[in-house]
C-alpha cells in the first residue's frame, strides 16, 4: 500500500515539472546600469557606450533599481546617445524612463531598438536601413505628459527583425536624433530587458 501512494505521487508530480514554462533570460547584459561602465575587459558586449554633448556624466544615483540608471542632457540641439547590443532578432523590448526636461514637449526625446547586422565588438557591424532615414528602428518617442512629471515610466514592445537579417539589437536612448523636433532635454532610462522568442 505504501509503495503503491509513492507510485501515484510520482506520476501526478512529474507532469507538473515538465509543464513549468522556462523563466525568459534578459538578453542584454548590463540593462540595469549596475556594471559601471569603465574602460577594460570585453566591455563591448556588457558596457553602454555613448556620449552627452559637454561631457556630461553618462550614469545617474537616481536610479528606477539598484544604484545607476543611464542618463542622456542635450543643452542644446547636440545629440545625446547611448548604445547597448543584445543579442535577439525578435522578441519583446521592455524598459523604464524618466523624461526629466524638454524644451519641445517630449519631441527630441526617443528610445529606439535598432537592428544590427555583424558580431557585437566586432569592426564592420552596422544598422539595417533599408529604407533610409534610420527607418527601420523600433522607435519609442516619449508623450508630452511625461515630461517632468518626476515619474518614471514602463513602456514595452514587441519586435520581429528577421526578416531585415538582423543579427542583433541596440538598445538606443537618443535626445535630437532622428526626431520630429530638436532642442534641450534630459532623459533617464534602466531595467532595459530585451527578451528573444525562442
Ligand atoms: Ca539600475
Amino acid at each position: 500500500m505504501r509503495i503503491l501512494t509513492i507510485v501515484i505521487a510520482a506520476l501526478v508530480v512529474l507532469p507538473a515539472l515538465a509543464d513549468e514554462p522556462k523563466k525568459p533570460v534578459n538578453a542584454c547584459a548590463n540593462g540595469g546600469f549596475e556594471m559601471v561602465i569603465g574602460a577594460g575587459e570585453d566591455t563591448e558586449a556588457k558596457v553602454w557606450f555613448g556620449g552627452n554633448p559637454g561631457d556630461e556624466p553618462l550614469l545617474t544615483a537616481v536610479a528606477h533599481t539598484g544604484k545607476h540608471a543611464g542618463r542622456l542632457v542635450a543643452k542644446n540641439e547636440k545629440t545625446a546617445w547611448l548604445n547597448h547590443p543584445c543579442v535577439a532578432r525578435s522578441g519583446v523590448f521592455h524598459f523604464w524612463y524618466r523624461a526629466e526636461k524638454s524644451a519641445v514637449r517630449g519631441k527630441n526625446l526617443a528610445i529606439y531598438l535598432i537592428p544590427m547586422r555583424g558580431k557585437i565588438g566586432k569592426a564592420g557591424n552596422k544598422e539595417i536601413d533599408v529604407v533610409g532615414g534610420a527607418g527601420n528602428r523600433l522607435p519609442y518617442r516619449v508623450p508630452a505628459e511625461h515630461v517632468a512629471d518626476g515619474k518614471w515610466h514602463e513602456a514595452a514592445a514587441e519586435f520581429d527583425f528577421v526578416g531585415l537579417g538582423a543579427d542583433f539589437v541596440m538598445v538606443s536612448p537618443r535626445i535630437n536624433e532622428f526626431t520630429p523636433e530638436t532642442g534641450a532635454g534630459e532623459l533617464l532610462i534602466d531595467d532595459v530587458e530585451v527578451f528573444p522568442d525562442p
